[in-house]
């Protein structure tokens, strides 16, 4: 069965734990764990064996989430290469593992006031400006410690890098020194990351950002005279850029619907706040200028809230092309809202029973990597609908899912298309592949994979069986 392995053998191939049974145990527990992502531990992997093997390797010292995710890293950087410009999305997600009441080393989760207990995980997602999720760049995992008991006002003034909010600045700062020559790394992210210190800090470094705004800034404008210009006002009184249509997903109650939408531009130098901890001493730019793109949809339906974004980066925006390109590559960040869904909804990640916190974090670590797998194989197909799918399967997985759904014994020669071969894995996951259906979701393609692996492993035994008789 080695050829199932292959993708994970692929994926963390050169891992080095200073312990070659070690890395095997790996990748059969990735292959494992990816073929019932909704199983716990013990469910997933076969017998009492298995599951003990699981558990010794999330608990051994030698196997760091870190070693797991740097080669990772690597192969995402390897699939970026077909792309000049790689979306490097960052976004903070809450485990909640409050009913666990035996996991050691927890912390805080949520708001002040809430009780919940879990871990805080940031997480940087490649994406290709199409949309296809490339692998995960950098995540780290946290538990809050109780916060000093100064009064609030003190704890503001701290300098940022004793923050949380240190996150944003050190996972750009992972993008920029991973990313290899020839990509251009975007970092995109949503309002939490608007902080003035990570603007300043990423053109100090010449990291390319895109971000949502969530303050409406003070600005230098000339112009102006001694008039204080803030930035919502500046740019909606700018010349209209011109409109487009987006589509909007569905959000909680709200259904997914067309928007219409303005587009304003211009370039804008913000003002540093006026807060306590930016002192005169503080080494902080006093002003940093930045590209802002106004996104506003003029008429929403009857009862919802227009659609308004605020972008922010320090890449030149200065055509209404420019602006849309901004604009498409915010929406691409939903792709990490996506991967979140899979990693709670799909893989039930929060159900694991660990034991400790750190054992908890191996196991996300790896759990990242087998989500952002589901996620690839539904997007590629999008993307690449008409390649050969021998990206997406190994030879004896393609040829077993093709003998299972033309009820053949006889295979082609050629591999059938990523398109195909996608619709026949989702077909063994429940969708009906009929002539009007759209492309199969992600929740039909990974319980179509999920079997594919006992078709295959089917397949390979009768034909051994036929070999050897
Ligand atoms: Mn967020």
């Amino acid at each position: 069965m080695a050829d199932i392995c292959e993708p994970w053998e692929k994926e963390f191939g050169s891992i080095d734990f200073g312990d070659t049974r070690l890395k095997a145990r790996l990748v059969r527990i990735a292959e494992q764990l990816s073929n019932q992502p909704l199983d716990p531990i013990n469910q997933a992997c076969g017998g009492w064996a298995d599951t003990k093997a699981a558990y010794r390797l999330f608990s051994n010292e030698k196997v760091e989430a870190a070693e797991i995710l740097k080669v990772h890293r690597d192969r995402t950087w390897e699939r970026a290469q077909p792309y000049p410009v790689v979306l490097a999305i960052q976004d903070t997600s809450f485990l909640n593992y409050t009913g666990h009441e035996a996991t050691l080393g927890l912390g805080k989760i949520g708001t002040k006031k809430s009780l919940a207990r879990g871990l805080v995980q940031h997480t940087t997602l490649a994406m290709s400006p199409q949309g296809l999720p490339l692998g995960v760049l950098d995540q780290k995992i946290w538990a809050r410690k109780p916060l000093p008991s100064t009064r609030s006002k003190d704890l503001r003034k701290r300098p940022l890098r004793e923050k949380e909010s240190t996150r944003w600045l050190n996972a750009l700062e992972v993008t920029l020194k991973t990313a290899p020559e020839g990509i251009t790394a975007v970092t995109v992210a949503d309002r939490e990351c608007d902080i003035y210190e990570f603007i300043t800090h990423a053109s100090r470094i010449d990291a390319r950002f895109l971000i949502r705004a969530a303050r409406d800034r003070t600005l230098f404008a000339p112009e102006c005279g001694d008039d204080v210009e803030h930035l919502w006002k500046y740019l909606g009184d700018q010349k209209l850029a011109g409109h487009v249509s987006v589509d909007v997903p569905a959000r909680g109650h709200e259904a997914a619907r067309t928007a219409c939408v303005s587009i304003q531009f211009a370039p804008v130098e913000l003002k540093r706040p006026r807060k306590q901890r930016f002192t005169e001493k503080c080494g902080i730019e006093k002003s940093t200028s930045v590209y802002a793109v106004l996104i506003r949809e003029i008429t929403p339906p009857p009862g919802l809230s227009a659609l308004e974004w605020m972008l922010l980066t320090n890449i030149a925006v200065t055509s209404l092309k420019e602006a849309i390109e901004k604009m498409n590559w915010y929406r691409s960040r939903w792709g990490i809202e996506v991967f979140h869904k899979i990693l709670k909804s799909g893989c039930r990640v929060e159900s694991c029973r660990l034991g400790t916190a750190e054992r908890l974090t191996k196991y996300l670590a790896l759990f990242a990597i087998i989500a952002w797998r589901l996620h690839w194989i539904t997007q590629v197909n999008r993307d690449s609908p008409d390649q050969p799918c021998t990206a997406l399967l190994a030879e004896v997985e393609w040829k077993a899912l093709y003998c299972k759904i033309n009820k053949t014994r006889f295979t082609p020669r050629k591999p059938p298309s990523t398109r195909q071969a996608v619709r026949w894995i989702a077909q063994l996951g429940g969708f009906l592949a009929r002539k009007g259906d759209k492309e199969p979701g992600i929740i039909t393609v990974w319980r179509g994979w999920q079997r594919l692996a006992d078709v295959t492993e089917d397949c390979s035994l009768f034909n051994k069986a036929k070999t050897c008789g």
